[in-house]
């Protein structure tokens, strides 16, 4: 009988099994994304020590007549993850845009959030893009001559280095064009102690988040990792200004992967995310490192979280 084999992307093997056997050991945080992962992370943004979420969709709630006013009605709005389905409404409701595509490297993905927004927004032409919107891409005849606001919220610029936040702001750029806007979420620094709290959750909603690499490096990579042996760690790197996630081996620990050997010893750990956090001044340097012009800003109350307008 012919066994139907699953799919496995490529690039995930290749990554964990580089990433094991670096010093230290990392795998990108990209790969955390399947199917339960994106559910975990779903629950993560409505625990209530998870204050990112919450307080973007809040700045937004009611920076939007100033946001409206700053950018014009008319434009092509570039939305870079396609589609959250509370922040993306507010942006069409109070811009008015002309055109709206939302960008998603999965198709599926992407298509779903199109039919979901295009019911709220019949009137509003929408023009899914599949692309990986890490590297420029063409964009949609369609959009033509309209000018162009990207929008690119959730932090999750903060998820790469800078060096690659530099490139990512450099691409979005070129795909663009000069004259474009972007609208981008920056998490801010804050006590070490309540950044690591959102990223340890009593529930332990982040640590599932965390292990499910785990499991799914069992389930697509026939992999035998005594998940039960790590432990998930959230931490404050002060000098790199980011909170990292690990997971920590408990004793020490020996598995294969793909028939390769890896051990761990007590104490070590897999290193498995960055989330960068920025200051005013750091976030305004970032930008301008991209290519970006920072225009204005709007925080909350607590200046826990900031959404940037830039001009490129
Ligand atoms: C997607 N990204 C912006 C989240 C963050 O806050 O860095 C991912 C996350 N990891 C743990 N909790 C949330």
């Amino acid at each position: 009988m012919l066994a139907i084999a699953e799919k496995v992307d490529p690039a995930f093997a290749h990554d964990v099994l580089s990433g094991l056997a670096q010093d230290p050991p990392a795998v990108p945080a990209r790969w955390f994304y399947d199917e339960a992962g994106s559910r975990l992370f779903d629950d993560i943004t409505r625990l209530p020590e998870y204050y990112p979420t919450r307080t973007e969709l809040s700045i937004l709630g009611r920076a939007i007549p100033e946001i409206a006013e700053a950018v014009g009605e008319g434009r092509a709005v570039v939305d870079y993850g396609a589609g959250s389905q509370t922040k993306t409404p507010v942006v069409l409701e109070g811009i008015r845009p002309a055109l709206y595509a939302p960008v998603d490297i999965s198709g599926t993905h992407l298509r779903d959030s199109a039919a979901t927004l295009s019911k709220r927004f019949p009137d509003l032409p929408i023009l899914p893009i599949e692309a990986d919107f890490t590297k420029p891409f063409p964009l949609p005849a369609e959009i033509g001559e309209h000018p162009r606001l990207g929008f690119f919220p959730g932090s999750t610029i903060g998820n790469l280095v800078p060096m690659s936040a530099v490139d990512l702001l450099r691409s979005f750029r070129q795909t663009l064009g000069s004259g474009a806007l972007l609208l981008i979420g920056m998490d801010r620094v804050k006590a070490p102690e309540r950044l690591v709290t959102a990223y340890d959750d009593a529930a332990g909603v982040t640590a599932a988040f965390n292990l499910n690499l785990l499991h799914r490096i069992n389930r697509e990579l026939e992999g035998d990792v005594p998940v039960e042996d790590f432990a998930h760690e959230a931490r404050w790197n002060a000098a790199q200004s980011r909170i990292e996630m690990h997971l920590v081996a408990q004793r020490d620990v020996t598995f294969t992967v793909r028939g390769q050997p890896f051990s761990f010893a007590k104490g070590s750990s897999i290193h498995t995310e960055n989330s960068h956090k920025y200051t005013a001044e750091s976030a305004r340097v970032l930008l301008l490192a991209g290519g970006w012009t920072p225009l204005r800003e709007w925080t909350d109350p607590e200046n826990d979280f900031a959404l940037l307008l830039a001009r490129a």
